[in-house]
């Protein structure tokens, strides 16, 4: 299952509205025999791929997939009906589709006389690949990621509004690689006055970027012509509104998005509760003054606080990225 979640996390933001799914097959004696991953929607299912490279090895063997396999004719036909063709005879998945046209897959491949297994590893694919198409499915809406970066105490830039270097560079590649997988970008024009981001994802771990997110600026004011966020390499969707509701209706169908800034519409957001997970990129760095990354979130006594979950801590390079979730 591991090996499959790997080869969901390959294909993240390459599938949406479809979920990034892996999938692996083992052989009668439980070697790999392929490997596979959802293709961009329309195209294949990752059973699909991982049975087409197994070719006949697949029959007698086992079919581990991160989402349980589908059971109906969507975009393309059931893989419920391209395992029972190969021969398999075990699958094991981790999450159940909650997608009511897809879903019954098990049930269909049990009555069939194979052996089905759900539930392995489920949280960690519930929480890692599936997390933002989960959500979308859940809520109607998409997965926020608010991210940003600061010293220790919590400062984004100097007192004199310096702000580059502040975390490390295999800190930075973090968050490029996490921009390749993800539909859009949110900023707000003070940021964009402040720093004049490019805003596109630059990975340099060799992370292909199939395309990349759209930029997407929020605020009244308008922006020089000149701004790198302007600039050819990506899309740029300007939105005047502060509104994070309108802002996330404005994006329509998207799942996975990331909020970069700054601290006013960060507070708007996390006020607004459309904040689905908090990513800091924490330096080992002291700036102390005013520029702190979140303006007020209408916290007037510390019962007020709004309550958190780390849900994992990394240190990357000599900085840390804590993950929170709601609590
Ligand atoms: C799988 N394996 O790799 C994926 C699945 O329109 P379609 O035919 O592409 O079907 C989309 C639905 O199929 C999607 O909403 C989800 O429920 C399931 N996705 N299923 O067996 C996969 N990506
Ligand atoms: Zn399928």
């Amino acid at each position: 299952m591991r090996a499959a979640i790997a080869q969901a996390e390959k294909v993240k933001g390459n599938t949406y509205p479809n979920p990034p799914v892996g999938a692996v097959i083992l052989d009668a004696d439980g070697r790999i025999a392929g490997v596979g991953s959802t293709q961009p929607v329309g195209g294949a299912h990752a059973e699909i791929v991982a049975l087409r490279r197994a070719a006949g090895l697949a029959a007698g063997g086992t079919a581990v997939v991160t989402l349980e396999p589908c059971n109906h004719h969507g975009r393309t036909p059931p893989c419920v009906d391209a395992l029972l063709a190969a021969g398999v005879s075990a699958v094991v998945y981790a999450v159940a589709d909650p997608n009511p046209e897809a879903a019954g897959g098990a049930a269909s491949l049990l009555e069939a006389g194979l052996e089905v297994t759900g539930g392995v590893l489920a949280d960690e694919v519930a929480g890692g690949p599936l997390r933002e198409w989960l959500h979308r499915l859940r809520t109607g809406r998409p997965h926020v990621t608010w991210k940003f970066g600061a010293s220790i105490d919590g400062r984004s830039a100097a007192a004199d509004g310096s702000s580059k270097w502040i975390t490390s560079p295999t800190a930075r590649a973090d968050v490029h690689r996490r921009r390749a997988a993800a539909e859009a970008i949110i900023v707000g024009t003070g940021t964009v006055f402040a720093d004049d981001p490019t805003l596109t994802a630059r990975p340099t771990d060799g992370t292909e970027v199939g395309r990349q997110p759209l930029r997407v600026v929020v605020g009244q004011r308008d922006i020089a012509a000149d701004s790198r966020v302007l600039n050819d390499d990506a899309p740029t969707m300007m939105i005047r509104t502060h509104d994070p509701a309108e802002v996330l209706r404005a994006l329509g169908d998207r799942t996975d998005i990331i909020l970069e800034g700054g601290p006013t519409l960060a507070g708007a957001f996390l006020r607004a509760g459309l904040v689905d997970r908090i990513l800091g990129y924490i330096a080992p760095m002291l700036l102390g003054g005013p520029i702190t990354v979140l303006d007020s979130v209408g916290v007037r006594g510390i019962g007020d606080a709004l309550r958190w979950r780390f849900d994992q801590v990394d240190r990357i390079g000599p900085d840390l990225l804590v993950s929170l979730v709601p609590e």
